[in-house]
């Protein structure tokens, strides 16, 4: 069965000097997770890369930029996306079997990361795109950044929404304290990450986002970024969210979830019980969460899907989304 991974980052060497030249490194403590070993699978688009991919058991990469993307470099990301998208694009055209690609936009300045994504999809046959939430203090449902949502919409382009790292003031509040070391963790992958992933998707939900776009489709990873368990605790908002339709109506239209390396069988069950089974997405995470042992193909037998299930989501589902086959 064919399976395909959704959420596979890489980085470029031009994009790791951007975030060192405005000094990303001593403000996001998650520019360092993308160092030494990570580094070097993350920067390699072709034999290595493809060699782990083979022993994971994963037919085809969507490849995706790693957090914090361009989220912190305004003006300059316009180029930079460009040339980063077109370089994505030639690894693409090198293995098409194997690679699929998600834009990298220039979000800090709106109206050129909606052409851009246009350029992607249309131009160079991009899935979609990935947005790691806010742009310095503005979150995602901000009038700002409605002509790139518009523009997913229109294209039928999904959003993969991917955590990053909270803002300094929340950090200080709420993740602060403890020591260094597990502040930078708990702020992050230990919970931070998610929290802010899973919040920025509520927001575009409760701001209508979705009632005056009901095409919009948005990924949310880590099996719905903890905002999926508390689903009976959002619905509780629908007494006073003003909103067209309940809260859960938003989950099984506008949502889908993918695994980013949990591969946890109970995971899955709540998330397809909230948004469907045809909304779950495979994903490996790599390389962060990538293992030796092939547990991507692994979990894929045991994950508990029957048989039709678990085919959509190996590769149906993603190819349903993205209007593939
Ligand atoms: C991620 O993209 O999800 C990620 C990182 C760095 C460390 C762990 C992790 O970017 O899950
Ligand atoms: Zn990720």
């Amino acid at each position: 069965m064919k399976l395909i991974g959704i959420e596979e980052h890489f980085l470029t060497t031009e994009i790791g000097a951007a975030w060192h030249a405005i000094g990303l490194d001593a403000v996001d403590p998650s520019v360092a997770f993308h160092a030494g070993k990570i580094e070097g699978r993350l920067l390699d688009l072709a034999d290595d890369r493809l060699a782990l991919m083979d022993e994971a058991g994963l037919d085809v990469q969507v490849l995706s930029l790693t957090t914090p993307m361009l989220h912190d470099l305004g003006p300059a990301s316009v180029d930079l996306a460009r040339r980063t998208n077109d370089a994505l694009a030639a690894a693409v055209a090198r293995h098409p079997t194997r690679f699929q690609a998600l834009a990298t936009l220039p979000v800090a300045i709106p109206e050129e990361a909606a052409l851009e994504l246009e350029r992607c999809v249309r131009t160079l046959g991009f899935k979609g795109t990935m947005l790691c939430g806010r742009v310095g203090d503005r979150h995602l449902d901000d009038a700002a950044f409605s002509p790139i949502l518009h523009c997913a919409e229109s294209l039928g382009a999904p959003i993969l929404l991917h955590p990053r790292t909270p803002p300094a003031a929340v950090r200080e509040a709420y993740y602060s304290g403890i020591g260094p070391v597990v502040d930078a963790a708990f702020a992050t992958f230990g919970l931070g990450w998610h929290y802010d992933a899973g919040i920025q998707f509520i927001r575009l939900v409760l701001a209508g986002t979705f009632d005056r776009m009901p095409g919009l489709q948005v990924i949310l990873g880590h099996w719905g970024e903890l905002v999926l368990f508390y689903a009976e605790r959002l619905a509780a908002m629908d007494r006073v969210s003003g909103l067209d339709q309940p809260i859960a109506t938003y989950l099984r239209r506008n949502l889908w979830v993918t695994a980013s390396g949990m591969f946890l069988p109970h995971y899955l069950e709540r998330a397809a019980a909230i948004v469907g089974a045809d909304r779950l997405l495979f994903s490996t995470d790599f390389p962060y969460q990538y293992r030796p042992g092939g547990d991507a193909r692994r979990f894929l037998e045991t994950c508990g899907l029957d048989e039709p299930a678990r085919a959509g989501f190996a590769h149906g589902n993603w190819e349903r989304l993205t209007g593939q086959g």
